[in-house]
């Protein structure tokens, strides 16, 4: 069934929640089911190991972990679980999510984390990675991520016509012959 819960989405906290809005707009597009929940690595371990220990027996099939600082919290996911981990590091501190950025894709050798970009571009981004992931066995959701990247084409499409309309707009206009006589 398209809509059953297949996508786990962890917030290190609610703070995080505007930035992975970006995630929820781009799942429910492509009619991914998931679910939101708050589990911090360092606040509230035991939540978070539960939570990772019982997604795959769920039916969950891949994780989306998102925080920031010393963002432990994907890759204490992928030490719990089987499943895929993506990583989605948010600008929380002074040091603008680089801090987030390098626990996440940094972790050690047999326990990976798919870290995507910092913010919006890799909340983004992480919604359209799991569904790529959950595709491989899925041809009704490859015919609708193969719908969605027509829809970027198009889109790039409509901003270069928009661009030839805009240059056309301003270039200057035929100077009138030159009389003969
Ligand atoms: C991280 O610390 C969270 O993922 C969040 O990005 C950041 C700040 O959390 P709050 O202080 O807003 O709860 O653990």
């Amino acid at each position: 069934m398209a809509n059953s819960i297949r996508v786990g989405i962890v917030l290190g906290s609610d703070s995080d929640l505007t930035i992975m809005l970006e995630t929820v707009k781009v799942l429910d597009a492509l009619q991914v089911g998931h679910e939101v929940v708050v589990a911090s690595a360092h606040r509230t371990p035991k939540r978070t190991e539960e939570y990772a220990t019982t997604a795959a027996g769920r039916g969950l099939g891949v994780l989306i972990a998102a925080a920031g600082g010393a963002a432990a919290l994907p890759g204490v996911l992928a030490a719990s679980s089987p499943l895929p981990v993506i990583g989605v590091p948010i600008a929380a501190t002074p040091l603008g999510g680089m801090d987030a950025l390098l626990s996440m894709v940094q972790m050690p050798k047999g326990v990976p984390v798919a870290t995507v970009a910092i913010g919006a571009w890799g909340a983004a981004n992480a919604a359209i990675l799991a569904a790529q992931i959950l595709a491989v066995g899925d041809a009704a959701l490859r015919a609708r991520l193969a719908a969605y990247r027509q829809r970027l084409t198009d889109e790039v499409d409509e901003r270069a016509k928009r661009v030839e309309a805009t240059l056309r707009a301003q270039a200057p206009s035929p100077r009138p012959a030159a009389s003969a006589d």
